[in-house]
């Protein structure tokens, strides 16, 4: 544009292209410049994460909580625990079998996924493979047209729910176990077929149990593994990261689950996520690691990996269907028991449920899981904490909107009240404005920046003055304090009493039971209670 006509003022006020890039550009440095700083406070004020932090995977895993692990195969039919591996495929034979039946008693009480055995030690697949014959393609069930774990993917779709499988690497049955051919040829490729036809997974489960005797294509001897070498742990989880990577691994040492060191259902009381699992290499590879019973119980301070426990537990005796132990599974106040003494620690349930021989749960044990989902669901139902005003002797960095106490009662698990890098003891004053009447305190870290405290006390205000009401020596992604009677109160203080670095606290909750059910103490815990 030449000027000619315009009179100089307003032509000089008028700009040319390029000064409009320029101011342009400017402009943008500008704002770029503004959000450097932005992010760069944010980065400052963001608590540093502490030690070792959970995966996506190993977060979407917590947040399920409570699963069922259904053992449904050949031994339902021998009346045994452990299938030798020679089981004669035509026994299996459920007139009524109905995955629908057993993932809605589960999702009844409360369940959010399942971990299906695909095989058990006895080798029988229920999934018609190509690795072996001795599947269910070989059973009178659906004309040997049948497969059990596809009406389980159906039916988990069909609820809802998230599903998982477990494969035994042990196998009584195949002529190759105790060979590299087995690893190679039989055990990763079924593997492959599961990730391949029933995904999405939850969780890839990997037994402990491994070598003894079996049957062994007929040759009924005592085959002995070198767990820490045989099955080249490393080269199947590549698998599993690839073909599933929103499953978590479950084995005795994770990677991404560790097993609880216990078939009883509970993890300490004192519980860590983290772990360091004893090794002949120091724990180098958790692959070649093992557990021992109650650290898994435990867990370490300060554990080398993100690795938290499941709670592994039948609700029957054993885990497959025994007729003679009708009348015995575990009552609802036990269930109920077993829920604080898991969930409430900050581990996840897994729950052993039991097709009998028709393929469906007993009445007693579809009962059973529907009142203990009751009591679950009613006492959680209502948060009374909710509405509450909070004091806080101290809010990072002074910002309220982001680390301010009031995301203690938002329901996520991610936003948190955040102290000052030195204070690691804050205390919190809980107004509730009127009197309220709970026996259950709920409290959570944003365990995205680690397990960070080792001690928190809770008093209640009685009478004019505070009076001590539960301690906890950890807390992590649940702690459940389940106190043993009702607490009437309009004010409560939080007092962390002991952590390594500042905290990030995301849940400060109130619940009261329906009823507050005793159960029998666990009779054979070894520690961490
Ligand atoms: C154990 C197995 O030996 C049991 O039979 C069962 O499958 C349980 C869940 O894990 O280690």
């Amino acid at each position: 544009m030449n000027g000619a006509g315009i009179p100089g003022k307003l032509f000089t006020s008028i700009p040319s292209n390029r000064f409009r890039t320029n101011l342009y550009m400017k402009k943008l440095f500008l704002s770029a410049f503004l959000l450097a700083c932005c992010l760069a406070t944010i980065a400052q004020i963001t608590p540093k994460p502490y030690g070792a932090i959970p995966s996506q995977r190993q977060l979407a895993w917590q947040e399920t909580e409570m699963y069922c692990i259904i053992h449904f195969s050949v031994a339902t039919y021998t009346d045994k625990e452990w299938g030798y591996g020679d089981e004669d495929p035509k026994i299996f034979d459920p007139k009524n079998f109905s995955a629908l039946q057993i993932l809605s008693a589960a999702k009844a009480g409360g369940f959010k996924g399942i971990v299906v055995v695909a095989k058990h030690h006895d080798g029988f697949c229920l999934w018609p493979t190509k690795t072996t014959e001795h599947n269910i393609s070989q059973s009178r069930w659906r004309g040997g047209k049948g497969d059990l774990l596809k009406e389980y993917r159906l039916a988990c779709n069909q609820l809802g729910m998230k599903m998982g499988v477990y494969c035994s690497p042990w196998d009584r049955n195949s002529p190759l176990y105790g060979k590299p051919e087995y690893v190679k040829d039989v055990y990763r490729k079924q593997l492959k077929e599961l990730y391949t036809n029933y995904g999405p997974l939850f969780m890839s489960w990997h037994d402990g149990a491994n070598g003894g005797d079996g049957y062994y294509g007929g040759t009924r001897e005592v085959r002995k593994i070198d767990r820490s070498t045989y099955y080249g742990w490393d080269t199947t989880w590549a698998i599993t990261r690839k073909m599933q990577p929103g499953a978590c691994i479950f084995g005795d040492v994770g990677p991404d689950v560790r097993w609880v060191g216990n078939e009883e259902g509970h993890a300490g009381e004192t519980y860590w996520a983290t772990y360091t699992p004893h090794a002949p290499d120091e724990g180098k590879n958790p692959a070649n690691g093992y557990v021992k019973d109650y650290e898994g119980t435990v867990g370490t301070r300060n554990g080398k990996y993100w690795m938290p426990a499941e709670c592994d537990v039948p609700l029957r005796p054993g885990w497959f269907y025994h007729q003679s132990q009708d009348g015995q599974s575990k009552s609802v106040s036990t269930l109920v028991d077993l829920y604080y003494k898991s969930v409430g620690r900050g581990a996840c349930l897994d729950l052993g449920l039991s097709p009998d021989k028709d393929g469906v749960l007993s009445n007693e044990d579809v009962n059973i899981l529907t009142q203990f989902g009751r009591v679950i669901g009613q006492t959680f139902a209502v948060d009374l904490a909710k509405g509450a005003t909070f004091k806080a002797s101290n809010i990072r960095a002074g910002n309220i909107t982001k680390f301010g106490p009031g995301h203690l009662t938002d329901n996520n698990r991610y936003t948190y009240w955040a102290t000052d890098d030195e204070v690691t003891k804050p205390e919190l004053i809980i107004n509730l404005h009127n009197a309220k009447t709970f026996n259950v305190i709920r409290l959570r870290e944003n365990t995205k920046l680690g397990q960070r405290i080792e001690g928190a006390a809770v008093d209640s205000w009685q009478n004019g003055q505070w009076k001590e009401i539960a301690t906890v020596p950890s807390v992590g992604a649940n702690r459940l304090i389940r106190l043993p009677q009702n607490i009437t109160t309009a004010k409560l203080r939080l007092r962390i009493t002991s952590s390594p670095v500042c905290i990030a606290l995301s849940d400060f909750g109130l619940f009261k039971e329906p009823v507050h059910l005793i159960a029998p103490p666990i009779s054979t815990d070894k520690s961490g209670k």
